[in-house]
């Protein structure tokens, strides 16, 4: 199962085409939708927020709220097309009123991807680059998501972190706590700490600066044995946290202990395997969920960090690309802080590299079929796990 995505920040819209979908799924646009509205929130997000209002059509591969097989294809309007369709047309030329975007914003993708493909207009960069491509991989990662859902799976992502306030966790009951999650303004299940992020996202935005943050996932009810140890672009903690780092600003990705665990001696870093009266028990997740780059059947814990937004309104030395003069960078209108839509993002990443590992386990070119291989191997890993 694979999908390509396009579509410019300001040009008409974001696309993808998914391949290799099972025919039989049950899709309906509402329950994408939801994600892309999950996606728009989040204290600290821009003006441009107040435009759009992402909504998914499908242009192929459904019919009456089942896949067909074949290939399925996504499309988010951008709204704001309407105020760029003179900028952004792909024909024609450029109005002579344009003035190019020739200063780099540090951070931001502008200098490098001017430099490899060799744009006079920094422009050209920033319109791909742009997290605004993050709402399709949500619609994508959604079917995904959906698909595992049907086997039970669920996926909750909190914000631990924002700048240098910290949020107190001590137990996460699932699902209550994220009742919590989604009704926060940005995704933290410790109401106090909220309170002092929202302060400190304000106290960015007074002083033209942004902030980023730590965030966490939590996948319950995964099946054992999806990615495989046998060879190094099969193990699924690699492509984790490969597609989690490839999410626009995120910087470090820890699986369950992390990086504390290079600080632990042997002994306080792995789980145990216990018997109990059912059979073979993990009382303990420090792993996350992962074993020799295949899940283990218990929950996956992956942590992100995401950088501070580069569009900074108190702006950086930069040197303009067109004249070399030193200057400061480009002025963008963007957000302050986008951990807790971040959050939402990594849900939808994390399902659909999950749905991939789950279709090259269990195969089928039908929902039958795939519920068929399923249940065979859950039974087949019962005997190993429950002896009595
Ligand atoms: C985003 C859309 C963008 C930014 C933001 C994310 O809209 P615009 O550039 O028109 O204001 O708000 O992009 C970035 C933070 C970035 O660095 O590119 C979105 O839809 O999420």
């Amino acid at each position: 199962m694979r999908y390509l995505s396009a579509g410019e920040s300001h040009g008409p819209c974001l696309t993808a085409i998914i391949e290799g979908l099972p025919a039989g799924l049950r899709l309906f646009t509402e329950d994408i939708n939801r994600q892309l509205e999950r996606r728009q929130g989040g204290y600290g997000r821009g003006a441009r927020m107040s435009i759009e209002k992402d909504r998914v059509e499908v242009l192929s591969g459904l019919r009456f709220n089942e896949t067909i097989g074949s290939p399925l294809t996504l499309q988010i309007k951008n709204r704001d097309w309407d105020n760029w369709q003179e900028l952004m047309s792909p024909e024609g030329s450029e109005p002579s009123t344009y003035n190019k975007v020739t200063r780099p914003r540090p951070g931001h993708a502008d200098l490098a991807a001017g430099l490899k493909y060799n744009y006079a207009d920094l422009r050209l960069a920033l319109e791909r680059s742009s997290a605004r491509e993050t709402a399709i991989r949500v619609a994508v990662g959604t079917v995904g998501r959906i698909l595992l859902e049907h086997f039970g799976i669920r996926f909750y992502s909190h914000v631990i972190r924002i700048g240098d306030q910290t949020a107190e966790i001590e137990t996460l009951h699932l699902p209550e706590l994220f009742e919590i999650v989604e009704s926060s303004p940005v995704r933290c299940a410790d109401a106090t700490a909220a309170k002092k992020m929202v302060a400190a996202i304000k106290q960015a935005e007074t002083d033209g600066d942004t902030l980023g943050g730590v965030i966490e996932l939590l996948i319950t009810a995964v099946p054992p044995g999806l990615g495989s140890h046998v060879h190094w672009d099969r193990r699924f903690d690699g492509l984790l946290a490969g597609a989690i780092m490839a999410v626009p600003a995120i910087k470090g990705v820890e699986i369950g202990l992390g990086f504390s665990a290079a600080t632990r001696p042997g002994s306080e870093v792995h789980d145990p395997i216990v018997r109990n009266a059912r059979g073979i028990d993990r009382p303990s997740n420090k792993a996350g969920g992962l074993e020799g780059g295949i899940t283990n059947g218990q929950p996956l814990v992956i942590r992100a960090a995401m950088k501070p937004i580069p569009t900074l309104m108190s702006a950086l030395p930069s040197v303009d690309w067109e004249t070399g003069a030193a200057s400061t960078a480009v002025l963008e209108r963007s957000d302050v802080c986008a951990v807790p839509a971040a959050a939402v993002v990594l849900e939808a990443v994390a399902a659909w590299t999950l749905a991939v590992a789950f279709m090259e386990k269990f195969a089928g070119d039908s929902m039958e079929e795939l519920d068929a291989a399923y249940h065979y191997y859950l039974e087949q890993t019962s005997g190993h796990l429950n002896k009595s």
